[in-house]
């Protein structure tokens, strides 16, 4: 049984002690091996021995993805390298991404926190799970595939892509529970139709997350393949999947809060705001090892309760996400920031700075068209050289965001001039 009782149903005054007694001990240890944190401290005022329970956690500075792009590739590890057996990455705001590294007892604290999530929908050792999340670098893939091996489910690691075989192995092999994003599963539930093979699947469970989704979607993802859908959130900066996961009763994501410590704060104010009241997620890493973060800014908009739940978990619980505080956006999955394009366009020097994205989801896939404006120097309406620049783009923009655009050249001047803050995106997909 994973369901970790003890810890899942800790009463408010010993889940208390145990999260001040790890954040105690945390705060010795990052101050001791992190140099940023030892340094803000330091100028902060505050000592590891101000820190006497977790309500002293206010007294500590917040972190920000921008630190870990500053101190790129591992300047915030706090346990030596030889002590790091994985490394995994994301997106950054502009060219460099923002890599994490876990010690063996991080993946332990991982893939258990994932295996009480796939508990929470009902995922049990006897089941067969197909992992089609992608593995590598992404979180999804392969902390999907650790926290149900934990559970001693049998796994598919099947990751992303070629979803033919993916519906035909999900039906040769009787897979019972998948792990997918909630748009790929939609999508693969109309491969299903269209092979004739939505009465011959035994799925039961899907665990979706990496990207938000509507109620609507959740219905929809239930009603096409009979299952029980469970939203599913992490990120890599604090582990990846699993930080959080709703059960049967979908009142609310339970947080794995003796890991993970939640507070929500008012994105402007940065001051705490009351259950209930939206506002930004901020995670404190209570037990990692390789990289423990204080006050990791998320920037993802959610609320909280701490009221026990109908299950009899005693964990916070977040409310499905209401949307960012930044302007990052996940397109198939894949996190990007426009500062992204922009930083990629800066080296093509036949285009202006002016460019504008237009995001759209046509069926249940993700669409991005970038508009660029072509400097007038070189601007011309000769077929030949249009289909050059736009295949140069084009190739600028994968590599630099990690998925295909459609690039569409634009004239001279073409492009609107905001007057006030630049706008550099259109999202049509009404996600939030
Ligand atoms: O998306 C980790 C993950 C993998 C979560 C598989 C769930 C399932 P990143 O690539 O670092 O990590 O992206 C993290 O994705 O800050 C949210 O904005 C968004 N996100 C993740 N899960 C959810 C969710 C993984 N359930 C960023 N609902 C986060 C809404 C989500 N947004």
């Amino acid at each position: 049984m994973i369901w970790n009782k003890e810890m899942e149903c800790l009463e408010a005054q010993e889940k208390k002690q145990l999260q001040s007694d790890r954040l105690v001990k945390l705060v010795r240890y990052i101050y001791d091996n992190v140099e940023l944190y030892r340094k803000r401290m330091d100028e902060a005022g505050v000592s590891p021995e101000d820190i006497k329970s977790i309500d002293d956690i206010v007294k500590l500075p917040y972190t920000t993805k921008d630190d870990l792009r500053d101190t790129y590739p591992f300047g915030l590890f706090a346990a030596p390298h030889s002590d790091i057996v994985r490394i995994h990455a994301s997106s950054g705001t502009t060219g460099k991404a923002t890599v994490v590294g876990y010690t063996q007892n991080d993946i332990d604290v991982w893939s258990e926190c994932v295996a009480r999530c796939m508990t929470m929908a009902g995922v049990t050792k006897d089941d067969i799970v197909q992992v089609a999340y992608g593995y590598g670098l992404f979180t999804g893939g392969l902390g999907a595939h650790y926290g149900a091996e934990k559970l001693g489910a049998m796994v598919v690691p099947m990751s992303t892509g070629n979803s033919k075989k993916l519906t035909t192995m999900m039906v040769d092999f009787g897979a019972t529970a998948i792990a997918c994003t909630p748009s790929y599963l939609l999508h693969l539930s109309e491969v299903l139709r269209d092979e004739g093979l939505l009465d011959k699947i035994k799925l039961k469970s899907a665990i979706c997350g990496a990207e938000p989704w509507t109620e609507k979607m959740h219905h929809e993802i239930e009603s096409r393949l009979g299952v029980s859908a469970h939203d599913i959130y992490g990120l890599s900066e604090i582990m990846g999947p699993g930080v959080a996961c709703d059960c049967k009763y979908h009142t609310g994501l339970h947080f794995c809060d003796d890991h993970f410590y939640p507070e929500i704060i008012d994105p402007k104010t940065l001051t705490p705001v009351a259950d209930g009241e939206v506002g930004e997620l901020v995670i404190t890493t209570l037990t990692k090892e390789g990289i423990p973060l204080i006050r990791y800014r998320t920037k993802d908009l959610t609320s909280i309760t701490h009221q026990r739940c109908e299950c009899g978990r005693t964990s916070a619980r977040i409310s499905r996400f209401k949307g960012r505080s930044d302007d990052m956006l996940i397109i198939r999955g894949v996190n990007v920031f426009p500062s992204q394009v922009e930083a990629a366009l800066i080296n093509v020097e036949e285009v202006t700075p002016h460019y504008m994205m237009i995001v759209d989801r046509v069926g249940n896939l993700d669409t991005l068209e970038i508009q660029v404006e072509v400097d007038a120097k070189y601007y011309s309406d000769e077929i030949r050289g249009i289909e050059k620049l736009t295949k140069k783009i084009s190739g600028v923009i994968q590599s630099a965001l990690g998925i295909s655009a459609k690039i569409k050249l634009m004239g001279p001047n073409t492009l609107k001039r905001s007057e006030g803050k630049a706008v550099h995106v259109i999202d049509n997909r009404k996600l939030y």
